[in-house]
């Protein structure tokens, strides 16, 4: 009862920014998210009788119940686990990511596909790529992406009970091989709001959030699909900009605020701005943290990189390009 597996962090391009069942993990709206290469979470979990209670090391730290990062996260996790399988065995669950966590590079989506494959192994759940995404929701709601390579929908559903809350790729990675995402990390510092309290606040307060959710959504995921499906670079890169400005422009707007730039990130959007006017064809898109993902193309990779190593409040970046789904590996972590 012992298994594990690998999946990257997927950045999206249309946001996932707010849930209408909590527990279940619904959505308000669905998403569309390019999985990255390299951006990696691996997990080894063991169910064992040996183990008096549930542990979890994430990147060294140690948690276990009473700690938030177990009982908001892994602990609910594991109660879906136990309910769906019947078997109420302990588990260790050990979990290293190559990338910083918490700063909005998307760790707790590679991190739970992750744990859900290796589970779905572990426990001989017998669960296809569909239940996957479904049983990784439950951890976190946009690992549903991250089961998935390439370019990804998450589809809201209709349903209650969430039967029909699940994501799909809509491209492999070999569909766009030249599409490059530079991520400048303008902060290693975990956040202030994680996500998921952020986004609720928004749901709850923002003045902004039925135009989110009715009017922008819906139109983007459309526009988005059709561009990815037509190699429309141009169309990919204006919308995911715009989305992310009015995701952020929710976020912004909710009491107490949640604003996740910093000074640094101010810098990197002017400057692309600035650049794709000069000439250099690139958009931008930030998540729950101060990081800036460029899109460009493979061919304007290096000229993105030379004029962001210019800015002093970059600390790091990472080059990455569509990537691969969540797999098993025979590698334990222990
Ligand atoms: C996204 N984010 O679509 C959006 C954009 C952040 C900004 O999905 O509560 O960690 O675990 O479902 O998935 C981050 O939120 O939140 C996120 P939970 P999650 O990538």
């Amino acid at each position: 009862m012992k298994a594990s597996a690998i999946a990257n962090a997927n950045i999206a391009l249309v946001k996932y920014w707010g849930k209408r069942n909590k527990e279940l993990m619904l959505p308000q709206t669905g998403s569309v998210s390019m999985t990255t290469e390299g951006l990696q979470a691996h997990t080894t979990v063991e169910f064992d009788a040996k183990y008096p209670e549930d542990i979890l090391v994430v990147n060294g730290k140690e948690s276990k119940k009473g700690d938030e990062e177990y009982d908001d996260y892994v602990g609910l996790f594991l109660k879906v686990v136990r309910e769906k399988t019947g078997k109420d065995i302990k588990a260790k669950i050990v979990s290293n990511n190559n990338f910083p966590t918490a700063a909005g590079l998307a760790s707790s989506a590679a991190g739970f596909a992750a744990l859900a494959a290796a589970v779905n192994k572990a426990l001989n759940m017998g669960l296809g790529e569909k239940e996957l995404s479904m049983l990784a929701r439950r951890g976190s709601g946009s690992a549903a992406r991250s089961i998935h390579g390439g370019f990804v929908e998450w589809k809201r559903g209709e349903k209650e009970d969430g039967s029909d809350c699940f994501a799909e790729q809509l491209f492999p990675p070999e569909h766009w091989p030249d599409f490059r995402m530079v991520i400048a990390v303008t902060s290693k510092k975990d956040k202030k709001v994680k996500s998921r309290a952020g986004m609720k606040q928004s749901v709850a307060n923002s003045p902004y959030y039925a135009a989110w959710r009715d009017d922008v959504v819906p139109k983007h995921i459309e526009i988005m699909k059709k561009a990815i499906a037509e190699k429309d670079f141009s169309t990919l890169g204006q919308i995911a900009q715009s989305n992310a400005l009015m995701m952020h422009a929710v976020a912004i707007a909710t009491t107490p605020p949640v604003i996740y730039w910093n000074a640094g990130t101010m810098d990197i959007i002017h400057a692309v701005m600035d650049w794709r006017d000069q000439g250099l064809e690139c958009y931008f898109t930030i998540d729950g943290g101060p990081q800036v993902k460029i899109l460009c193309l493979e061919k304007d990779a290096e000229e993105v990189k030379r004029r962001l190593k210019e800015f002093e409040k970059v600390e790091d970046m990472i080059v990455t390009r569509p990537g691969s789904g969540a797999k098993i590996v025979e590698d334990h972590l222990f």
